[in-house]
């Protein structure tokens, strides 16, 4: 048995291996606690009943774990265990092929695959991703024009949001990034929801409270977007252990960037939720970029999809412009995370036709004959809607007039949710305690009377209720 030990003078402050009995080896597996220690100089008596409580715990630890632990060097077989220095070349592990079910023209290619969809909902797949990208185009503008402070588009990605949305039941809990509208608009957002949210108007769930696009729904599931990223991964893996331990057949979805996965919340989330054994599904775009930095300078591996392995997680690299691989792919993730209760990870890869945001100029770190090269080559809408024509499911006609409806109804709720007054002033105070603390009623009163005192200097009418709203 091999353990580690400093009890060496000639090997002071390091570990070093040796050979032990079994039994010698239950009592030297845990080196000594220097930090404790250390910790005890510092901060004495307490730091002495610190130490005893952790010794405590490790000895009652190390009792009910012994006869399981699994760890190389404990009651191992023989055969675990080799002679050959073996390094593992990452260089050597075959690359992760990228599932692929339509191809560029419109073309099935797995003559097995039945289409899961109705000519309907087939249709409304469609009409989701186009509603997904003619909104974009409007609202951008609108930001452009000063009428919108902030706004994300989702260009080349709207595959991956409503390929995955069609997969996903009533039921389940879904964790956005930002770039996900096509999930809300497919799950049933109404185009009202979506702006009064970018217009943080009276009628926004989050009254106003949010940046544009940290869109919330609590009908249909989706919880509110954080500006912080990774941060709902780990809310994620959270919401599947609870909806474990009450029974429910559903999942957390969990869409995040190639970037975030950088993050250490990535890391703590896929490893509880591995642990755990927890119903989730995490979701990875990868659209090549984190605002400016490029996929090859943010990782070294083969994507984020090998990463699963690490954790004992299942994972798929799917093409993430082929709205039917999408689909095929998070419908199977999802019942193998209900029926087997385990996390999956599924890496979509795309590409971020858009800037970044618009307070983002892509053309600072990328050639505009890229964008135009990747337009060119690929898009969602327009390889499901060759299938579609294919199918004589869709027509010039049907785009021309479903287009111009769908142009219509996003202006006409875009100008409505325009002139919707903001929520009552009193909301900056509302929604955090379930009774408001003295303090904060005292900062209300205060702030009501010097609103009052300054009526002039402020246009407080475009406010709901004006000052009575406070
Ligand atoms: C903790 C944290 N760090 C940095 C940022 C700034 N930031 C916002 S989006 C973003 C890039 C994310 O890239 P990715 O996850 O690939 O998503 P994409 O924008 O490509 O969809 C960064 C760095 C942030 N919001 N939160
Ligand atoms: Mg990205």
């Amino acid at each position: 048995m091999v353990s580690m030990s400093e009890d060496s003078p000639t090997t002071q402050g390091h570990a070093r291996l040796h050979k032990t009995s079994p039994a010698e080896s239950k009592s030297t597996q845990l080196a000594k606690p220097t930090s404790t220690s250390m910790f005890a100089q510092r901060y004495g008596g307490f730091a002495l009943r610190a130490r005893h409580f952790s010794k405590c715990a490790i000895r009652r630890s190390m009792l009910q774990a012994s006869h399981q632990a699994t760890n190389p060097g404990l009651e191992k077989d023989d055969r675990d265990f080799t002679g050959q220095l073996n390094v593992i070349d990452p260089e050597s592990i075959p690359k992760i092929k990228t599932y692929r079910l339509l191809d560029l023209e419109g073309n099935l290619l797995d003559p097995d695959y039945k289409v899961p969809f109705t000519r309907e909902e087939a249709t409304k797949i469609y009409r989701d991703m186009v509603t997904i990208s003619i909104m974009d185009q409007i609202m951008y503008d609108a930001q452009r024009q000063g009428r919108l402070s902030f706004y994300m588009v989702s260009a080349g990605e709207e595959g991956i949001s409503v390929g995955s949305a069609a997969a996903l039941k009533p039921d389940d809990q879904i964790f956005c990034q930002y770039r996900e509208q096509g999930v809300l608009l497919h799950r049933g957002a109404t185009l009202k929801e979506l702006m009064s949210q970018l217009y943080a108007n009276a009628d926004d769930p989050a009254r106003g409270r949010m940046m544009p696009v940290h869109y919330q729904n609590a009908r249909i599931n989706v919880h509110p977007i954080s500006s912080p990223l990774t941060s709902q991964l780990p809310h994620a893996a959270g919401a599947a252990y609870a909806l474990k331990m009450s029974g429910t057949p559903a999942i957390s979805m969990c869409y995040f960037g190639d970037g975030a996965a950088s993050e250490g919340d990535f890391h703590g989330a896929l490893n509880i939720a591995a642990t755990r054994n927890c119903p989730v599904v995490f979701f990875c775009r990868n659209n090549g970029y984190a605002i400016s930095t490029p996929t090859e300078e943010q990782f070294r591996g083969d994507g984020i999809a090998s990463r699963g392995a690490g954790y004992g997680i299942p994972a798929i690299r799917v093409d993430g412009n082929d709205l039917f691989a999408v689909h095929r792919v998070t419908a199977m993730a999802r019942e193998m995370a209900v029926k087997e209760q385990r996390p999956v990870l599924i890496e979509a890869m795309s590409y971020r036709v858009s800037h970044h945001s618009t307070s983002d100029d892509s053309f600072a770190y990328r050639s505009r004959t890229e964008v135009e090269n990747w337009k060119r080559h690929d898009n969602p809408i327009s390889r499901m809607r060759k299938w579609m024509e294919k199918q004589q499911w869709w027509s010039d006609e049907d785009e021309m007039s479903a287009r111009h409806e769908l142009r219509k109804d996003i202006l006409r709720e875009f100008s409505a949710a325009e002139k919707v007054k903001l929520p009552e002033i009193k909301h900056v105070f509302t929604d955090v305690w379930a009774a408001a603390p003295a303090i904060l009623k005292e900062q209300q009163e205060e702030l009501k009377e010097f609103l009052g005192r300054h009526k002039e200097e402020y246009n407080l009418d475009k406010y709901e209720n004006g000052i009575n709203g406070l």
